[in-house]
């Protein structure tokens, strides 16, 4: 059986995946992909499993979609190609994402970043949507999730250019929340984890859900829709330990009802 991915649930709530295909520098294949948005539903699924890093390896979180085996697709080919599938499933996990970035996050790599919902990233890090030097263009998102998370003027410039910007640059941006030594990025994406995990879930859900829906509406639309969910957490029995557990000055302890 394939296996492109190390998995491991702590007991503090968090699933850790990291891309295994060292050999191609985690180039995201078919196999990949699919088993990681088989993955995605396994956690999704789960109750232990209260938030997720993804994390690569040290020279590249993942360098793009295999080009060798989109080298024999034609135009067929890519119109039944399976993997728009497994991005939409990975795009619809409903439990917080961190990426923990070293190295290259080229391509659908880059994409794959921009599928977490917090991004850390080592000093090492290079970010970029490559494509236009093969003469094609991102087509898992890069596009458009690039310029809602670094503006259109640099995000033209890596999609028009192929060229990759440092961490640096990607943290000036907004792209990446926090920059780390390379050897502490993975232990600091889990330490967010691992903070987010201690909390309500079904709060933890509801404010995901809403933090995606910005992107995708107007700011009106928006906050009756923050609004709604922040009603509806009204009736969960979390919402009333958190605040009784504030009131008596000790730690809550949610079940996830
Ligand atoms: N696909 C396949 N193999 C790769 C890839 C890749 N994306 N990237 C690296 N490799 C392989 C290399 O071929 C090489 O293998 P081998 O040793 O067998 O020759 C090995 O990984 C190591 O790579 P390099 O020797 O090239 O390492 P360098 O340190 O010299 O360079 C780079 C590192 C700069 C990252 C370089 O490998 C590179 O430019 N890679 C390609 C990056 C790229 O163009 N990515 C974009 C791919 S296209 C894409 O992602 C479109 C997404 C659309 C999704 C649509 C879904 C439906």
């Amino acid at each position: 059986m394939l296996n492109f991915l190390l998995t491991g649930t702590s007991s503090n709530g968090v699933l850790t995946i990291q891309l295994h295909r060292p050999e191609a520098l985690n180039a995201l294949n078919t196999a990949l992909l699919r088993e990681l948005a088989d993955t995605l539903d396994n956690a999704a699924a789960d109750s232990a499993v209260r938030a997720v890093v993804i994390t690569g390896g040290s020279r590249a979180f993942a360098a793009g979609a295999d080009i060798r085996e989109m080298a024999d697709l034609d135009l067929l080919g890519v119109m039944n190609d399976p993997r728009p599938q497994y991005w939409a499933r990975i795009s619809a996990f409903a439990k917080p994402i961190i990426a923990a970035v070293n190295g290259f996050a080229l391509g659908g790599g880059c994409e794959l970043v921009m599928h977490a919902d917090i991004v850390i990233a080592s000093r090492d890090a290079r970010f970029g949507q490559p494509e236009i030097k093969l003469g094609i263009i991102p087509g898992a998102g890069g596009t458009q999730r690039l310029i809602r998370a670094v503006g259109r003027s640099l995000a033209s410039q890596m999609v028009l250019t192929g060229e990759p910007i440092t961490a640096q640059r990607a943290y000036d941006a907004g792209l990446v929340s926090e920059l780390t030594e390379p050897e502490l990025t993975l232990e600091r994406a889990q330490q967010i984890a691992a903070s987010i995990a201690a909390q309500a879930p079904l709060a933890v859900r509801q404010a995901k859900d809403v933090l995606l829906r910005s992107q995708e509406t107007h700011l009106a639309a928006g906050l009756a829709y923050e609004r709604k969910a922040f009603t509806l957490l009204a009736a969960t029995e979390d919402r009333n330990e958190g605040i009784q557990a504030f009131i008596e000055k000790r730690r809550p302890e949610y079940k996830g009802r």
